[in-house]
């Protein structure tokens, strides 16, 4: 059996379906990954532009770099990808989808089981307080809190920092406890979201590996679906809805 033939008959006997996307599964949408030949971190340093450290190097260029890539991905859309995901959820007890992405694509394309692992570039907190701000002092840039007068940031998880506790939480119960678990866009470098295809594989789940090329995490696989997942998970919807 081809892997395309295994990953359906997986879903077709499973109940409960978790995944964890990356980058990738909103490249098609125009959103730059990070890793790839032509991504961000090719082009500058990750230590200094998602760092507690590189913000406060640099507050001003790292606000208005974030302020351009919240303007692209206003300028963008989810695609076909993310709105197959958010079809198939309708079909399995339980459907979740753990994301490293920062963009709301998949709630934006109906998927409603959605854990941010990473944040959400539209929300911004406190630096100091680490609390979630609509409105701040816009004066200045970065804008500043009105209470406190820190700095505003965005509610994105930089190196070094925990991942959000309930959220990663969730994440982690729902690797451990599905039948299915896909692995969608993501080089898989990156901790501990990476680590939750080796908690579904080792808590026997099937994996379902979907990338353009080789990830870190391939040998966890079941089945490797190797391809665009803006191209692979609408086939895989109409495969699996026959
Ligand atoms: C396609 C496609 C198409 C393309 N179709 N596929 C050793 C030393 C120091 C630190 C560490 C260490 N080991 C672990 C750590 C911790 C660190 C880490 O993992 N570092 C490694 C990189 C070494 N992790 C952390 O710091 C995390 N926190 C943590 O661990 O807390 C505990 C702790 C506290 C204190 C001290 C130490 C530990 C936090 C991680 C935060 C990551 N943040 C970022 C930036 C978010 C904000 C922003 O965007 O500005 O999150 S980094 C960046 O990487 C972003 C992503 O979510 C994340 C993952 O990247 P992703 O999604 O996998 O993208 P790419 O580009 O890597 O891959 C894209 C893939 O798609 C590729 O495979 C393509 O082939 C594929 N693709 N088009 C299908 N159409």
């Amino acid at each position: 059996m081809d892997d395309f033939s295994k990953a359906i008959s997986f879903l077709k006997s499973a109940k409960r379906v978790s995944c964890l996307t990356g980058a990738g599964i909103s490249a098609e949408s125009g959103i730059q990954t990070f890793r790839d030949k032509d991504g961000v971190w090719n082009k500058i340093d990750p230590m200094k532009w998602a760092t507690v450290q590189g913000f406060l190097e640099q507050p001003r260029e790292i606000w208005l770099w974030y302020e351009q890539r919240r303007e692209q991905i206003r300028n963008t859309a989810p695609n076909p990808g993310h709105f197959a995901l958010s079809k198939l959820q309708t079909h399995f007890e339980h459907f979740s989808i753990a994301t490293q992405n920062i963009d709301g694509f998949h709630q934006l394309s109906g998927s409603k089981n959605v854990q941010e692992l990473h944040g959400n570039i539209m929300r911004n907190k406190c630096f100091d307080e680490n609390i979630l701000l609509e409105d701040f002092d816009c004066n200045t840039i970065p804008p500043k809190c009105h209470k406190c007068g820190a700095y505003i940031r965005p509610d994105v998880v930089w190196f070094g920092e925990m991942l959000p506790q309930d959220i990663w939480e969730q994440a982690y119960e729902d690797a451990r406890n599905c039948d299915v678990y896909f692995v969608i866009g993501t080089s898989g470098v990156v901790y501990p979201a990476a680590g939750l295809a080796t908690i579904a594989k080792r808590s026997g789940a099937k994996v379902v590996i979907i990338n353009k090329e080789a990830t870190e995490l391939d040998m966890r696989a079941d089945a490797h679906l190797i391809g665009l997942s803006g191209e692979i998970l609408p086939k895989l919807l109409e495969a699996f809805l026959i």
